[in-house]
Parts: C-alpha cells; structure tokens; sequence
C-alpha cells in the first residue's frame, strides 16, 4: 500500500507508486491523504484529506485485502501523520508489527514548492520514524529532520547516525542532490551498526520528477515479497537507475522518470 498524494501531472506520488508497484509484480492499494493541483512546472494547489479518512482506508484495506508492506510520501501535515501512526499499530504495521514500513519523509517538490506543514515535522520525528522499517530521505529532507548539511560522503556517515537515533531500523540517505559527485550517485544505507555504499551511474538530466517516490516504492515492493531489507534496497537502486535513464521531457518543466521501463522499448 501507497500512503500518499496525488500528483495531477501524473509524475510522482500515488501515480509513480502504483507504476512502480505493477512493474515490480504487486498489487498496490492506495490511502490518499492530499490532492495536489500541479504540472511539471510547479505545484498550484494542495487539498487534505481529512485525517480520519485516510486512516480508514488503511484499516479497511488491512482488515480484509492484508498489507505485505506499506509505503508513506506525502502526509501533508501533522493530523494525517498522526492519524497514519495510529492505523499502523492497529494494523500491525511498521515497528513491532508484521508489515514492513518504508518512510520516505516528502516534504517539498523539486521546485520546492511545500508538500508537508513545517510545523510537522516534530511529528514525523517522533510518531512515524520509530515505527519505519527504513526511512529514505534526500539531502534536503535530512536538513530539515535532523539539521545536518551533507557535502560529502563523511556527511552523509553523520546523517544517517543522527537519523537511526531516532528510532528506524535503516537508515537510507540518498546521494542524488550531492553537487561533490559529478559521475556517480552513491545512497549509503545504514542499520545502527554497519554502512554500505550503494553507487549508481548519475545521469545529466533534470528529468527526475517522482524519483525518490519511486525508490521507496520499489523498496516496499520487494520488502512484501519477502527480500531483506539490504537486498530490497540494493534492488531498488537498479531498479531506479532504469527509471532515471528511461526519463523523458513533458510539459515545460522537469519530466517524470519511467517506471515502465521493464515493458520495454515504446514505453513511457
Ligand atoms: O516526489 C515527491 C512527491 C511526492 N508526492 C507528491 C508530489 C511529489 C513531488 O512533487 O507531488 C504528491
């Protein structure tokens, strides 16, 4: 299951989840918890769903369709974060429970336009990070959760440590907005007590609309198939490399990557 926002430009959120979920093998259910009104040029416009309701849809999917894992992206605010917290532990979702709980923590687009209340941020800290099996923040993400500024590969070591002190299992800091690396990207992934690097090639393109969406979605898929958490990750990194050098131009701004690329050539 998807826990997050739409996108009406079709590029990130529910829309890039539910690509990747099918192109993985698996049946996405969706928690819709904000309507965002946007093209590949900014977001206009942001619509909440009441907290209740997006709560409701995670219990009533759980309790008869089952969950192998859940993934969350856009909460949009404080009460909606509150409300998915609770409905993980009715569920037995995330720390403690059956289900895997993969937390990307959105918080802005690309043209950082916000998608999360500041002021939710204490939340996303304290209800959801101790129950997340693996959190996957980028650069700026990691600046707002736990104030630390990455320039390099020793930076991202601090990140993460910083970042599993606050209660997840693992720990992914993204290398995609490292300005240090010209050729390659490198996400380390830690679990409290052991890093490993994982490199990919970094493509010239500002195409990369739903990325981030993406590898946790890719994550979550292979976590409700079963893999461990590293294997999970090491396969989303492939996964997402795909994604990347599938992306293409649409509208007047940043374009999408393409989840579809396992359908082969003519795909978008
Ligand atoms: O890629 C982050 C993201 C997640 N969810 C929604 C978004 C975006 C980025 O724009 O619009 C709904």
């Amino acid at each position: 299951m998807t826990i997050a926002g739409t996108d009406s430009g079709g590029g990130a959120g529910v829309s890039a989840d539910l690509r990747t979920f099918a192109t993985c093998g698996v049946h996405g259910c969706v928690a819709v918890c904000a309507v965002t009104v946007q093209n590949t040029v900014g977001v206009t416009g942001v619509h909440q769903i009441p907290a209740d309701t997006v709560a409701a849809q995670i219990a009533t999917v759980a309790s008869d369709i089952g969950l192998q894992a859940v993934k969350t992206g856009m909460l949009a605010g404080t009460e909606i974060i509150l409300a998915v917290a609770a409905a993980c532990d009715d569920a037995a979702i995330g720390a403690g429970g059956e289900t895997p709980l993969v937390i990307d923590p959105v918080a802005a687009s690309m043209h950082g336009d916000p998608l999360l209340a500041s002021s939710a941020l204490d939340a996303f800290r304290s209800e959801l990070f101790p129950r997340a099996t693996i959190v996957t923040p980028n650069l700026d993400e990691v600046r707002l959760l736990v104030g630390v500024d990455v320039h390099d590969r020793d930076g991202q070591y601090a990140a993460a440590r910083a970042l599993h002190k606050l209660g997840p299992s693992f720990v992914l800091v993204k290398g995609g907005h490292l300005r240090e690396d010209v050729d390659v990207c490198v996400d380390v992934l830690f679990d409290g007590s052991t890093f490993t690097e994982l490199p990919g090639p970094r493509f010239d393109t500002g195409n990369t609309h739903g990325g981030g969406d993406t590898m946790a979605a890719a994550i979550a898929s292979r976590l409700a198939w079963g893999d461990t958490v590293p294997d999970a990750v090491a396969f989303a990194k492939r996964y997402l490399v795909e994604a990347v050098r599938h992306s293409f131009p649409l509208g007047a701004g940043h374009g999408p990557v393409s989840q579809l690329w396992p359908l082969g050539e003519g795909s978008a």
